[in-house]
């Protein structure tokens, strides 16, 4: 029997990898930990590694990225595509944002850009270190009357926490205008001192794409809870049962995609 040659390599598989996994995947919602997201690489980007979170062979109306650019990489000539929006969300690093023609300015952690469907944006590592940015893509609902947003390259630091929940240990920052009807999502930092839940299980028709930034909890998905952390996703289908139990001691955070102000398609 002939003797194959592997390529010599000295990694070991984890105890645990085998049978042991967060990740579940059911009808109408998801929990994805990093670990099992395996490498993408798109057309559009040179020297990214593309981590696909929701499409919608998942179910998904939208799809969600988390995107690794080396130094160096990036688009490689202006992107923009007819009747998609999108949305990014800096992560670590800093990337070099292109706005519809616009010479590029810094898009650090915390920074975010937003561009109607059409709106061409170049995105860049012009640093030394891997930058990973947080995407979205999703299609433009147009609705009678109302004219299509403006694109908007900002940084959290410039939006006001608020509470209109009136309880306490909430917070929230709205990325883009909110109640503004001319948009179709809302991108929102949800933020939760340890042990603040929400106050009832929400069952609802909105969909949602979170993507964990900070602390940890417990999160439940329709009848499941799964314990969460930084760096985890979660797609939840419309009317998925949800809740979230903050744990540890640090406050949690995360970054919540949320579908809102259009009617039901019949
Ligand atoms: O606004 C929301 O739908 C939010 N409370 N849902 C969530 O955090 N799962
Ligand atoms: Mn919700």
């Amino acid at each position: 029997m002939s003797q194959r040659m592997f390529p010599a390599a000295t990694g070991r598989v984890p105890p645990g990898a085998i049978g042991h996994n967060r990740g579940i995947v059911r009808p109408n919602y998801a929990f994805m930990p990093p670990e099992g997201v395996l490498v993408s690489r798109l057309p559009q980007y040179q020297a990214t590694v593309a981590r696909i979170l929701a499409a919608p062979v998942l179910g998904a109306s939208f799809a969600q990225y988390v995107l690794e650019i080396a130094p160096g990489g990036g688009t490689a000539a202006p992107f923009a595509e007819e009747g998609i929006q999108h949305f990014f969300y800096g992560l670590a690093g800093e990337a070099s944002f292109g706005l519809a023609g616009d010479a590029p300015k810094p898009l650090a952690a915390g920074g975010f850009a937003y561009l109607p469907p059409g709106t061409p944006f170049s995105l860049r590592n012009e640093t030394a270190e891997t930058v990973r940015v947080l995407a979205l893509r999703k299609r433009y609902e147009t609705a009678p009357v109302l004219a299509v947003p403006e694109p908007i390259l900002s940084h959290q630091d410039a939006v006001p926490m608020t509470n209109h929940t009136g309880m306490e240990g909430r917070g929230f920052q709205f990325l883009l205008p909110y109640g503004d009807m001319r948009f179709d999502f809302e991108m929102n930092l949800m933020w939760f001192k340890p042990g603040v839940c929400f106050p009832a299980v929400e069952t609802h028709v909105m969909e949602h794409g979170l993507y964990m930034l900070e602390g940890q909890g417990l999160y439940l998905l329709g009848e499941d809870w799964h314990e969460i952390w930084a760096r985890d996703f979660i797609w939840m289908g419309g009317y998925c049962p949800q809740q979230f139990y903050p744990t540890g001691q640090e406050d949690a955070c995360y970054l919540l995609y949320k579908n809102v102000n259009r009617d039901i398609a019949l």
